[in-house]
Parts: structure tokens; C-alpha cells; sequence
């Protein structure tokens, strides 16, 4: 309950940041994005991972703001990186199912991206599996409507749900993200082969691979192997508070 009530304040008493996690081309290693990770700084328990707090904004709605100031400030980030200057790089966004549900939500979106400057095909927004099961229908007509404004969608979380081969060529997606799980145990024989069957089977439907969780050479060596698209993970980058984006990127560059 305390958590829920501090969660109505956090926006207003800016206590929640964005931190950045780089996304690298597998094959030239050069960063193609950053993942916005939001984080809440409760001013008595301390850091409260989203893990926590999500679930609790979704409940009680307080998720609609604060997604659109995660949007916004994550779209922000585009102006800072022209200022290094950098070339494109995707930003990433995790949606939650209410926003994706408000029929509102593509009309905020073209509002922030104008007032951000942000080019559309920079955008991503990461969507799950969990968040469709209520009706595909439904979320394919908010889909298209985002995808119409030149954003692309991203699938996350890919395979820890009970049906995603099932969404793979019933949404529009541009990427799909392979699960931590999927990656953990890549260089144990098996594992790896289901891996790298659904790297093939996600290009196959031109649809881009990526790959989260990489924390090892030989992870992403095997990654590589298999014609990953994109990766990302402790190994590479872990997540970056945004005063440190401009030193990374000048040490990219
Ligand atoms: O960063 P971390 O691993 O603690 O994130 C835990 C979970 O919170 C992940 O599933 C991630 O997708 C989710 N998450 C992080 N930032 C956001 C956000 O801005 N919006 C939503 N809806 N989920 C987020
Ligand atoms: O559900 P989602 O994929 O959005 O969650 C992303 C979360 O995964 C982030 O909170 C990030 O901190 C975490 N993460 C990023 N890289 C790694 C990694 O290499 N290993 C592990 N265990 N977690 C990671
Ligand atoms: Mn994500
Ligand atoms: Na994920």
C-alpha cells in the first residue's frame, strides 16, 4: 500500500530516471539503440526496481503518465545524442498493456515524437506476448496505427509465454527479442539449437532477432555464428544513467 501511494507522488516529485542499456549490430559492433529502463528513487526504501513498481502502476493506473514520461524523456535523449553528435540510433520503449489499450496512445505518441523531434523510424516500442492475450484483434488495430506513424514494434520477452509462435505472423513486428532464458544456456548443446532455430525462423519471416542477457564471449560468439541481428547485455553494456550516454558515445565514435 505505502508503495502505492509514493508511486502517485514519484512523477511529481521527480523521482523517477531513465537509465539506457546500449543495443550493438552484431556483425559491424556498432550501438544501433539504447533501451530506456526506468527507475524509481523512493526517497525512504531507495531504489525500487520497476520489476516492483510496474506491476502496482498498472494496477492502479498510474502507468498512463508515467509511460508518457518515459516516452518523452527517452525520446529527449534523440536531441542530446545530435548534440555529441552521433548517427542514428533506435530508441527502445517498453509499453505496458493499459497504454497500448487507450485508444489515445497513438495520438501522444505523434505528439511527443513532433515536440521531440524524434525521426519515427528511431522509435521502438517493446510489447509482450502477455499483454495480447485479451484480444489480438484488438491490439493489432492499436499496432497498425503505431506502425502507421513509421514506429516499429519490437516483441520482448520472446518465448517465455505460452503461445509466441502463434503472434509471429499476426502482428506487425519489426523485431523480436529473444529472452534472457533463451540465451543463458546457448552453449549447452541442445539449448543452443532451439536458439538458433528461432533466430532462423524469426529472419525467415523478416522479422530482425535480438538477442538480451548476452553475459558471455562465448554466447555472443555463437550468437554471431548464427546470424543474430542485434545484441545486447551485461557483457557489451549494462545499462546507463544518462550522464554517462555522451562519454559512451564519443568512445563509440
Ligand atoms: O530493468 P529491469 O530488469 O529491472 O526491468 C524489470 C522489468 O521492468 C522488465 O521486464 C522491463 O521490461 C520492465 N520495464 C523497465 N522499464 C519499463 C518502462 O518504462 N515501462 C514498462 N512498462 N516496463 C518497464
Ligand atoms: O523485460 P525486459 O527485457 O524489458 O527487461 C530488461 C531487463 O534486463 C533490464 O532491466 C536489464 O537491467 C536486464 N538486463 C540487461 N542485460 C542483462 C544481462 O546481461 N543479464 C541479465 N541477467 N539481465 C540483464
Ligand atoms: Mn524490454
Ligand atoms: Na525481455
Amino acid at each position: 500500500l505505502k508503495l502505492e501511494e509514493g508511486l502517485l507522488q514519484a512523477l511529481s516529485n521527480d523521482e523517477l530516471e531513465l537509465h539506457f542499456q546500449p543495443q550493438f549490430n552484431i556483425h559491424s559492433g556498432k550501438v544501433r539503440g539504447f533501451e530506456a529502463l526506468v527507475r524509481w528513487q523512493h526517497p525512504k526504501l531507495g531504489a525500487v526496481s520497476p520489476g516492483e513498481f510496474i506491476p502496482i502502476a498498472e494496477e492502479n493506473g498510474t502507468i498512463l503518465p508515467i509511460g508518457l514520461w518515459v516516452l518523452r524523456r527517452a525520446c529527449e535523449l534523440y536531441q542530446e545524442m545530435l548534440m555529441v553528435p552521433f548517427p542514428e540510433a533506435v530508441i527502445s520503449v517498453n509499453i505496458s498493456a493499459l497504454q497500448l489499450n487507450d485508444s489515445y496512445f497513438p495520438k501522444h505518441v505523434s505528439q511527443i515524437l513532433s515536440e521531440t523531434g524524434l525521426p519515427p523510424h528511431l522509435l521502438e516500442l517493446e510489447i509482450t506476448e502477455s499483454m495480447l492475450i485479451a484480444s489480438i484483434d484488438a491490439a493489432n488495430i492499436r499496432l497498425k496505427e503505431l506502425t502507421q506513424l513509421g514506429v516499429r514494434i519490437a516483441l520482448d520477452d520472446f518465448g517465455t509465454g505460452y503461445s509466441s509462435l502463434h503472434y509471429l505472423n499476426r502482428l506487425p513486428l519489426h523485431l523480436v527479442k529473444l529472452d534472457k532464458s533463451f540465451i543463458r544456456d546457448i552453449c549447452k548443446n541442445n539449448e543452443g539449437r532451439i536458439t538458433e532455430s528461432i533466430i532462423r525462423l524469426v529472419q525467415d519471416l523478416d522479422i530482425q532477432a535480438v538477442a538480451e542477457g548476452v553475459e558471455s564471449y562465448d554466447q555472443l560468439y555463437l550468437l554471431k555464428t548464427w546470424k543474430c541481428d542485434i545484441v545486447q547485455g551485461f557483457l557489451l553494456s549494462k545499462p546507463l544513467r544518462e550522464q554517462e550516454i555522451a562519454a559512451f558515445i564519443t568512445k563509440q565514435t
